[in-house]
């Protein structure tokens, strides 16, 4: 795939579909669960999601909480709460023991459309819930802690999970794993680039070079001392790719700068939260 210098543009065949096949299944869900990277609270979400899913209620999971400052995230559900107007709960499907507070909610905002259909004269059903959100946010590993199993694929890359799956959670909720999808248009160049930060865009589609600088030069000075801290560089030594592959001694033959081995490494070590914290929103 290209590698453009300044702009992203990543929207394989898979996602195409994926969405279409999302549209065709909006009928038989009672709700949607969105998740959302918590480290990227609004550029991880949809612009669009109406459109997208139409008007189902709607339950927002912040994930991979363990990523970022509580205190800091609280003030982001406050905002999320009132811009989407529906209950937002934050989740660390890595390391948490215990996500049955999704399974009540999910069951609860779906109770309204059972009730109607059992005014209809159906039987209860089980509630049926779609997991959907960007690629690589950690929807099917959500999906496996509460069902204490491996049932769907996770992988620490975009594009994991290429086909729905429904899986059964409990005798009153079944949710539906979906392949992560991405807005075909890429207009918010920002937005693009935070989501290669998080890995919900295939690193086939940049540079790692040119997204590494871009992490560092959005970087808070508060965030950029953590970054410094973390590869050990001085007070009055700048935040360079350059000068952390000096810190580190990454040369490659010829007594150059390993620029690529450093961009990989900084990129992987912010992902896995070995920096820090941070919120990139
Ligand atoms: N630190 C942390 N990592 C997480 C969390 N949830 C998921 N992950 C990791 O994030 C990566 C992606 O998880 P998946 O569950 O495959 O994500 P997905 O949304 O299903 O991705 P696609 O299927 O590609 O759309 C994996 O490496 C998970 O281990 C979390 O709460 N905290
Ligand atoms: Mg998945």
């Amino acid at each position: 795939m290209k590698k453009d210098k300044l702009h992203i543009h990543w929207y394989p065949g898979h996602i195409a579909k994926a969405e279409r096949k999302l549209k065709e299944q909006l009928t038989l869900v009672d709700a949607v669960i969105e998740v959302l990277d918590a480290r990227l609270p609004l550029s991880s979400s949809y612009d669009n999601i109406t459109g997208l899913l139409g008007e189902k209620p709607r339950l927002l999971l912040l994930n991979k909480a363990d990523l970022t400052d509580k205190n800091e995230l609280k003030k982001w559900i406050s905002i999320l709460e009132e811009k989407h107007g529906v209950p937002v709960l934050t989740t660390d499907a890595k390391n948490s023991k215990d996500l049955n507070f999704i399974v009540k909610k999910a069951v609860e905002i779906s109770e309204p459309r059972i009730q109607a259909l059992m005014k209809k004269g159906l039987l209860r059903r089980p509630a049926r819930v779609m997991v959907v959100g960007m690629p690589n946010v950690g929807k099917s590993s959500i999906i496996n802690k509460l069902t204490k199993s491996s049932k769907t694929k996770i992988g620490a890359k975009a594009g994991v999970t290429r086909q729905q799956q429904w899986v059964r959670i409990n005798p009153q909720l079944e949710l539906l794993d979906t392949p992560g999808i991405i807005p075909m248009k890429q207009d918010d160049q920002e937005r693009a680039r935070k989501l290669a930060f998080v890995n919900s865009v295939s690193e086939n589609a940049y540079s790692n070079e040119i997204v590494a600088n871009e992490l560092l030069s959005i970087l808070t000075p508060n965030q950029i001392e953590k970054f410094k801290e973390y590869y050990k560089l001085d007070e009055t030594t700048d935040l360079t790719l350059e000068n952390i592959a000096q810190a580190r001694n990454w040369i490659v033959a010829g007594g150059k700068l390993d620029i690529e081995r450093t961009s990989v490494y900084l990129l992987r070590d912010f992902r896995e939260g070995k920096i820090g914290k941070f919120i990139l929103d």
